[in-house]
């Protein structure tokens, strides 16, 4: 569906480590085979993107960052990250990644992340702004996007190690970073690990996002949804009483349709909660989450849904310009992005 190419659209759950390029990682699994580092069998199964269960995910991540996690690398895929979602047409993007530590290659959590500014810094091909003094080019022609960063905590961090990353964001708002955001293996870790870092982060005025009810867990859901964070992702496994309090609380929620089903956390499209929450009018964002390892792009996620629960055009207009309120934007680059979306509106009535 070419309409849904050329739409502007805003992506607000992308993964770094999870969006990379096939080819890229191809060619960086390439050279640590040569040097021996990893198996040929390791680098097959990141090339194979058969379905996956959640915990096959996460081990596939494991991998991933032994090929990823050197200064160099993170600033590549962060330059290619950004244009791959700028080429589709996304006009802001929210991206995410986990600051890591390698002492044996001399990286902290501060350089990887200036490792990512530095990919930032770097893109030519399309136009960028990701900290609010900058201008966007005018430059006709070229793509034009916005890119806020959250800090990830992984699950597997501890309350020191989740709260190191919650003050490095803080020291880097100027540079574009906008909030935090809780990930990795929900099978992993107790919601009390992380509270403290998080409460920080926000009664410093970090946004927090949280991925909330990945796998059933009752109390959690609960407890999340009380912290009241300013949206989760994911909601999968969600009973009668969390989506009273979602929907009473209008927290909104980053949908991520083919990550959910490939992962198995919903059965089928048929009965994804997307269907109810949009019915409601609840705020909901159509997302990649991992558009390399789920084989996705934010256009196909958007044709999915437009398939799976029949949206016209200027339904799916309405819906990718209403995420304009769920961004962790200024107001200023709120209402940018409104007139982007205001100019393109006559295509879509
Ligand atoms: C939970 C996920 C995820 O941070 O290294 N991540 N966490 N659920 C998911 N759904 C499938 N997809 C990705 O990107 C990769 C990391 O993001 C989190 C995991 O912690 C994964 O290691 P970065 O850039």
């Amino acid at each position: 569906m070419e309409w849904i190419h050329t739409m502007p659209k805003i992506e607000l759950h992308a993964h770094l480590n999870g969006s990379i390029r096939d080819s890229t990682l191809l060619e960086l699994a390439r050279v640590l085979l040569e040097k021996g580092v990893t198996e040929l069998t390791d680098v097959e199964d990141v090339i194979q993107k058969n379905d996956r269960s959640l915990d096959e995910v996460f081990k596939l991540f494991d991998l991933i960052h032994v090929i990823t996690t050197d200064h160099q690398t993170v600033t590549r895929i962060t330059r290619e990250v950004v244009e791959d979602f700028a080429l589709e047409n996304v006009v802001y993007l929210e991206l995410r990644t986990t600051p890591k530590r390698n002492d044996s290659i001399g990286m902290s959590k501060r350089s990887y992340m200036e490792a990512v500014i530095k990919g930032l810094r770097s893109i030519s091909e399309v136009d960028v702004e990701f900290f609010n003094s900058q201008q966007l080019n005018k430059l006709c022609g070229r793509k034009k996007i916005y890119v806020r960063l959250l800090l990830s905590i992984d699950r597997r961090e501890t309350t020191e190690s989740a709260m190191e990353t919650v003050k490095l964001a803080l020291e880097m708002r100027n540079v574009g970073v906008v909030g935090i955001d809780l990930s990795g293996n929900p099978l992993v870790g107790e919601w009390s690990t992380f509270l403290p870092a998080l409460q920080f982060a926000k009664d410093n005025d970090l946004y927090i996002t949280l991925h909330c009810g990945e796998v059933p867990n009752p109390e959690e859901i609960q407890a999340m949804l009380d912290f009241k964070p300013h949206r989760v992702g994911h909601a999968c496994f969600f009973k009668d009483q969390d989506w009273e309090k979602l929907k009473s609380f209008r927290i909104p929620v980053e949908i991520c349709l083919s990550s959910n089903i490939i992962t198995k956390s919903i059965s089928s499209i048929d009965v994804h909660h997307f269907a109810d929450l949009y019915k409601v009018k609840h705020p909901l964002i159509i997302c990649t989450d991992d558009f390399g390892v789920f084989s996705t792009t934010l256009c196909n996620e958007y044709s999915l849904a437009v398939r799976s629960f029949g949206l016209g055009k200027r339904e799916t207009f309405s819906l990718a310009k209403s995420g304009i309120d769920a961004t962790f934007a200024e107001d200023e680059v709120k209402q940018q992005l409104r007139l982007i979306f205001d100019s393109a509106s006559p295509e879509y009535v």
